[in-house]
């Protein structure tokens, strides 16, 4: 007989607690809880009110001791108090799920970033340091940590039930999560939406470690290349940097500092640089053409893959206003391949 791993894992874990719920290893995890069993608590007193109040008529009103129906007029008083205790329970159910809403879908400003690159079957993570991990997640505890998820192929949904975290992981856009786990252990991670035939093997574990283990890790598995330095060697490889050397005569604008920023646009609009935008701009350059330069730019679609659009993203980030110098020093000795200098293309 042929078990899904995903019901192989909740068949061991059931068996070795037996209990009927998740670990809440979470600083978010007990506030999920606490709605969730309110919303078993009123759906229980519901459906006993109910079953007692059937059964008790269909005794007190059976057939043997009323033979002749009786016309009953209706109750306004009765009326009112079932409309508006149930309208009264939604209410406090909606605006705590909206207040929990709004704790779960704002990340802490101080929480550290982590990306994850979803695909047919399996889950990639990429830390600031060029730490890369397959089908698991170190992270360390107490601390808020965002993960911004995009996905290579299909839809696929990024879970961790015992940090009651789930979140869509979609192809072209980029979704974040946070959570600030409080236990170290080891957790569960599933894919959540299904994706094709081995979607259920699209699972792995998530280590939360103390700080101090985590910067242990961090160092052991590092592959000496941040992200953004790998993202420096793709924008020379590519020749972002014809275009976007920093010089004031360049083509292109000045990138530094633009991220966070907020560009106008020649359309008049106003853009605030994210991730998002980043990426947008490097594969559709055309739908956001930045005020006072030319549509010269042409689009990247294709050429570059998730990972390396991170790369790009991350290095882009780090850049300051002196960046054409840093550029230069490195890529002349990492990257000998690149097709174009600044200096080549100079005007
Ligand atoms: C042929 C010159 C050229 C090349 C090559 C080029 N760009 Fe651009 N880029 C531009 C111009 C011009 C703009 C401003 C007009 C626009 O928004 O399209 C721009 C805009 C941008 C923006 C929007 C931010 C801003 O300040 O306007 C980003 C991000 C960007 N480029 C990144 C890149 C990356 C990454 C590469 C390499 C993969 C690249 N560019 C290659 C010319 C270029
Ligand atoms: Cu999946």
């Amino acid at each position: 007989m042929h078990i899904s791993p995903v019901l192989w894992q909740f068949l061991v874990k059931w068996l070795h607690s037996s209990s009927l719920f998740p670990a809440e290893a979470s600083t978010i995890a007990p506030y999920m809880d606490a709605l969730y069993f309110f919303l078993l608590l009123i759906t229980i007193i519901g459906i006993v009110l109910v079953g007692a109040l059937l059964i008790g008529f269909s005794l007190r009103y059976r057939r043997v001791k009323n033979p002749v129906a009786t016309q009953v007029e209706g109750s306004t008083l009765l009326e009112a108090t079932w409309t508006i205790i149930p309208l009264a329970l939604f209410l406090v159910c909606f605006v705590w799920g909206a207040l929990l809403y709004f704790r779960i879908y704002n990340p802490p400003a101080n929480a550290m970033n982590i990306y994850i690159v979803g695909k047919q079957w399996m889950w990639k993570a990429e830390h600031p340091g060029g730490q890369h991990e397959i089908n698991a997640l170190h992270v360390p505890t107490g601390r808020p940590v965002q993960l911004t998820m995009i996905s290579q192929d299909v839809f696929h949904s990024y879970s961790i039930p015992e940090f009651r975290v789930k979140r869509e992981v979609i192809p072209g856009r980029y979704t974040t999560v946070w959570f600030n786990a409080t236990e170290p252990g080891t957790y569960h991670l599933f894919c959540t939406q299904y994706c094709g035939t081995q979607h259920s093997g699209m699972i792995g574990e998530v280590v939360a470690m103390t700080p101090a283990d985590y910067e242990k890790w961090t160092q052991q598995s590092t592959s000496g290349m941040s992200l953004a330095q790998n993202g420096e060697r793709l924008f020379a490889s590519l020749g972002c940097n014809a275009c976007h050397s920093g010089n004031a005569a360049a083509r292109g604008p000045n990138l530094a500092g633009v991220f966070g920023s907020k560009l106008t646009l020649a359309n008049g609009n106003q853009a605030l640089v994210n991730e998002a935008y980043l990426r947008d701009a490097i594969l559709n350059p055309s739908q956001h053409i930045t005020a006072g330069f030319a549509p010269i730019m042409p689009t990247y679609q294709g050429q570059i893959s998730e990972d390396g659009l991170i790369d790009i993203i991350e290095y882009i980030k780090t850049l300051q206003t002196n960046y054409r110098v840093q550029q230069t020093n490195v890529t002349s000795q990492s990257n000998q391949a690149a097709p174009t200098t600044p200096e080549m293309v100079k005007p």
